[in-house]
């Protein structure tokens, strides 16, 4: 950091969790952060940043930002604050903790964060070394992207995906439940290159996506159907013999049950359940088999279902099918997660510690507050780099949770959040520009060293910092509670590399010299599974997967609909109407990401709110007409969970049947001063407990229609 009057350029990272983790460069002088932009240099970042992250400096220097330790005066979420100092709020914090400790045990503490920076040291380090010496509950972190990541590593062995760039050699892209323009906006530049030399651009998505709008074929299917239209495919591919069947006989095992399985997944049945018509399925299955390479391009979408895993599965078998995998431009990008696979002793010392005592999943947050969790109860939750009440599904209840009388919360943020309304206790974070970090990126292929460009403004102190302080706090010794941070990153870095072949040649100091450091790719490695192994139990891609029936899960893909569409018409008498009334319909609620916001993280800055607008619902014009709904005319969205207020927007760009709500809107700044996830389920998807935030009934009416 300087605080001299020349300028100095400090490297930087984008925290957020977006795939592209884009190279930043801070400009300082005299200590102000005076410009900050994108690195020319970095391969995807390629000179520019989003339009949410160009005016950085806006949320770094916000007079929103929190800047001192605060305790609660007046009942909780009463919004009334008294200044403490750090040692103070430590103490109290520590003497908390240990009077629930000797009366309920650790595990009645349940720290909960997610991804409000995607760092190793200021997420990684901070989720685990704490708790783990604490003994306190653990938190399945399910929210995101759990299914896909079970399913893929129990399919490929790993979370390996081929280099952005190699979409230049793809002569069709199939993008499936995926809106990159949004939420990749580095991937479309060369999307958009691949298109113009020539490849097919198919997106597959119920909503008529600004991704969806350049393509050259946009394919609409029912939600949820996901599972049967790639069943479909596969019935298609195997009946008129376009599968590979010489890679399949060498590099994967159960594909002869695999198409068993498919045979009953005729077109027609397809088309029932897809809604798409028969002659579309059979044509996307022969372009798909025998366009080459193919590249399959998937993210969140269809997993955040209750048959998402099933779905997911049967998405990720098509590359296999069609001998696509290990090609260059062609195979399966989901995630590039799987290479920068961190040595996880070294990040959170779980050897040294006692077993992790039993484990919540994150999207009962809820449920757990109200009970759920019984044995012992939940009686102090800290959270940090997450907004629950904001982003998290069945909202209204973790509300009505965190008033408990008896609970301790304490939330450790940059910004007066809707979590932090809830708090007893709320400590100050730093962003990004005030910290040091390291990260690794889910959609390209290079690490980012993040430099301190800042001082910290008021009394704020970076997640590891905190630790540090309760760790002391606590009387816990351990010496790597108590390291500085680059001694942590230094400490990961040096023991991955160890064992992790795609850090070969990375240091700490060259990661603080160079700011991006990639990954190492031996040339034969390039192209992900390009030598036909698979790090699975057999050594080969598992069509049927053995892992999975251990389980208790379907061994081969199959399709389901969720459980909370097959219960339309029960639900729809229980609870939903107060008056006894059952409405007329209900619709399928799609709360993907907004393309101003990171999940609710920017959703508070003025320029960003004003682009995004307010809180909004995409209702076709069928439906619209059927319930009298004008366009811009407030409705109110609810289910037998809760309910929300929202601004109609009348779009054929959503189906009829299906409304679309972005999540992010942070409930104080929405009209009921509630959001979209006061309807949301907290259900549990069909694998790895993924959470459902799709799989949404919902009725809705105007809002003047009392
Ligand atoms: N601008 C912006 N960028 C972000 C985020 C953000 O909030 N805003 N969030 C970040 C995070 S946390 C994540 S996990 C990623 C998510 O990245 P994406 O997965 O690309 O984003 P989503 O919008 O969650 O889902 C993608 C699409 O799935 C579609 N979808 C929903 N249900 C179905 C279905 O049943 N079938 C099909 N075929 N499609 C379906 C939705 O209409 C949506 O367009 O993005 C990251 N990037
Ligand atoms: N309806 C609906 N809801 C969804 C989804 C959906 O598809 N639909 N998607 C879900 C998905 S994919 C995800 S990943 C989750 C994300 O859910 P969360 O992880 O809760 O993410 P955010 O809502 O962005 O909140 C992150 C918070 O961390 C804070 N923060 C940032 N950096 C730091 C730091 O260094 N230290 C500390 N202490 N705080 C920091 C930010 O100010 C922000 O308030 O949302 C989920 N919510
Ligand atoms: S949010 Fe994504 S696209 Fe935007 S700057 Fe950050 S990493 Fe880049
Ligand atoms: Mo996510």
């Amino acid at each position: 950091m300087s605080e001299t009057n020349e300028t100095v350029l400090y490297k930087g990272a984008c925290p957020h969790d977006c795939p592209d983790t884009c190279a930043t460069i801070t400009e300082v002088r005299g200590g102000q952060a005076l410009r900050f932009y994108a690195d020319p240099d970095h391969p995807t970042t390629q000179g520019w940043l989003c339009a949410k992250v160009r005016p950085y400096l806006e949320r770094i220097y916000s007079p929103d930002r929190l800047l001192y330790p605060l305790r609660r005066l007046g009942p909780k979420g009463g919004g009334r604050w008294e200044r403490i100092g750090w040692d103070e709020a430590a103490a109290e914090i520590a003497g908390r903790w240990k009077g629930i400790i000797a009366d309920y045990g650790a595990a009645a503490i349940l720290p909960y964060s997610y991804s409000g920076t995607l760092g190793l040291l200021q997420l990684a380090v901070c989720n685990t070394r704490l708790w783990n010496r604490m003994g306190a509950s653990g938190l399945e972190r399910s929210i995101c992207g759990a299914a896909a990541e079970a399913t893929i590593e129990a399919t490929y062995g790993a979370r390996w995906a081929p280099d952005p760039a190699d979409v230049l050699h793809s002569k069709l892209v199939l993008i499936w439940g995926h809106n990159p323009a949004s939420t990749s906006p580095h991937f479309m530049p060369l999307l958009r290159r691949a298109q113009k030399r020539g490849a097919h651009v198919i997106v597959i998505d119920p909503r008529r996506t600004l991704t969806a709008r350049s393509a050259d074929q946009h394919i609409r299917p029912r939600p949820a159907s996901d599972g049967a239209l790639a069943l479909g495919l596969m019935h298609v591919i195997f009946r008129e013999g376009l599968h590979d069947a010489a890679w399949l006989e060498s590099n994967s095992i159960g594909w002869r049950e695999l198409r068993e399985r498919v045979a009953s997944y005729t077109p027609e049945r397809v088309a029932e359940i897809t809604g798409i018509d028969q002659e579309t399925i059979v044509s996307l299955a022969r372009r798909y088999a025998t366009t080459k390479p193919a590249l399959l391009k998937t993210a969140d979408g269809v997993q955040r279902h209750g048959n998402g895993g099933q779905t997911m599965r049967a998405i990720i078998c098509l590359p296999a099918v069609v001998g696509q995998v290990g090609t260059l431009g062609g195979g399966l990008f989901y995630s590039t997660g799987g290479f920068g696979r961190w040595d996880a002793e070294s990040i959170g010392h779980k050897g040294e510690c006692a077993a992790t005592p039993r484990t919540i999943n994150m999207n009962r947050l809820g449920a757990a507050l109200m009970g759920e969790a019984a044995d012992p109860p939940v009686q102090s939750l800290y959270v940090f780099a997450a907004n629950p009440v904001a982003s998290s599904p069945n909202a209204g209840l973790i509300a009505q949770g965190l008033q408990r009388d008896d609970l301790f919360t304490v939330v450790h943020e940059q910004f007066p959040t809707d979590t932090v309304q809830y708090a007893d206790l709320v400590l100050p974070a730093t962003t990004q520009l005030e910290h040091v970090d390291l990260h690794k990126a889910y959609g390209h292929r290079n690490l980012q060293y993040n430099q301190q460009a800042i001082a910290p403004p008021g009394e704020c102190k970076s997640n590891w910092d905190v630790m540090r302080l309760l760790a002391a706090a606590m009387g816990y010794q351990e010496p790597w509670l108590h390291e500085d941070a680059e001694t942590v990153i230094r400490g990961v870095v040096d023991a991955t590399r160890a064992t992790n072949p795609y850090f070969a040649g990375v240091t700490l100091e060259r990661l603080q010299a160079e700011g991006t450091v990639p990954l190492h790719f031996a040339a034969e490695s390039h192209v992900p599974f390009a030598d036909g192994r698979f790090p699975t139990p057999s050594g080969k891609l598992e069509l049927r997967c053995e892992a999975l029936a251990a389980r208790g899960i379907d061994a081969l893909p199959e399709y389901r609909p969720p459980a909370e569409f097959a219960q339309a018409v029960e639900r729809s008498v229980d609870a939903i109407s107060p008056e006894g009334q059952v409405p007329p319909a209900s619709f399928i609620l799609l709360s993907g990401a907004s393309h101003h916001y990171v999940s609710s993280s920017m959703a508070n800055q003025a320029s960003l709110m004003t682009k995004e607008g307010t809180p909004f619902v995409e209702i076709n014009p069928v439906d619209a007409a059927a319930y009298g709904i004008g366009d811009g005319e407030p409705v109110v969205v609810e289910n037998s969970r809760g309910w929300c207020e929202l601004r109609a927007v009348i779009t054929d760009d959503v189906p009829p049947g299906v409304v679309v709500a972005p999540k992010g809107p942070w409930a104080k700044f929405s009209p009921s001063g509630r959001n979209i996830n006061w309807t949301t389920p907290d259900t549990l998807a069909d694998l790895a407990g993924q959470s459902t935030f799709h799989s949404n009934l919902v009725y809705i009416r105007r809002a003047s229609d009392a």
